[in-house]
C-alpha cells in the first residue's frame, strides 16, 4: 500500500447509492454515463477524491450491472480497499451476494456500507444476516454527506492503522 495514496473501489448493485455516496464525499466528483442509441444507460462510472487524515483517497465507482464484469475487473486493478454499498430497503440481491463473496476472497480490506438507513422501512439487520462475516460495517445514508464522510473516515483510519 502506497504510504499516502489509497485507491478505494466502490461496488454495489445498480441503484444501491454508489454515485450518491461518491458525490457526498466529493461534491466535485465526476460521473460518466455511456448511453445506448435508445437513450437507456449502458454503463455508469464515478470518480472522486478526498483527503482523509494524510491520505489522498481516490474513489472509483464501478458499474452495477452483472454484464459489466469486465469493466469492474479493469477498475479493480491495484485497489487498496473495497467498499460495497447495499440498499437496506429491499432484499439483498444475488449480484450483491456474489460480489460480496468475491471481495471477501480478494485479500484487500472490505467495508460494507449499509445504505439508505434514513428510510423508515430499511432493515440493516437483515442485510447483516444475509452478508455474514464482515469486519467493517457501517450504517449510513449516502444522502447525508456527514454520515458518508464519517463512515469513510473510520474505514480509512482502521485500514491504514492495520497496515
Ligand atoms: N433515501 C435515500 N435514498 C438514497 C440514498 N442513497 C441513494 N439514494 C437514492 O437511490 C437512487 C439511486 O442512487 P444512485 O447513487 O444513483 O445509485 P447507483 O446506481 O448505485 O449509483 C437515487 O434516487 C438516490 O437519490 C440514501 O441513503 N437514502
Ligand atoms: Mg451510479
Amino acid at each position: 500500500m502506497d504510504s499516502s495514496r489509497l485507491k478505494i473501489v466502490v461496488f454495489g448493485s445498480f441503484h444501491s447509492g454508489k454515485s450518491t455516496f461518491i458525490q457526498a464525499i466529493d461534491p466535485a466528483s465526476r460521473h460518466i454515463d455511456a448511453e445506448c442509441a435508445d437513450g437507456t444507460t449502458t454503463v455508469a462510472l464515478d470518480y472522486g477524491k478526498v483527503m482523509v487524515n494524510n491520505f489522498h483517497v481516490h474513489l472509483y465507482g464501478t458499474p452495477g450491472q452483472e454484464r459489466f464484469g469486465f469493466a469492474r475487473k479493469i477498475i479493480m486493478q491495484g485497489m487498496d480497499a473495497a467498499l460495497l454499498l447495499v440498499d437496506c430497503t429491499c432484499a439483498v440481491d444475488a449480484f450483491t451476494k456474489g460480489i460480496y463473496h468475491d471481495l471477501m476472497d480478494c485479500h484487500v480490506p472490505l467495508g460494507l456500507l449499509l445504505n439508505k438507513c434514513d428510510v423508515t422501512e430499511s432493515c440493516p439487520a437483515m442485510v447483516k444476516r444475509e452478508l455474514p462475516g464482515s469486519i467493517h460495517v457501517y450504517e449510513i445514508s449516502a444522502k447525508d454527506p456527514a454520515s458518508a464522510r464519517e463512515a469513510l473516515g473510520r474505514f480509512v483510519e482502521v485500514i491504514t492503522n492495520a497496515s
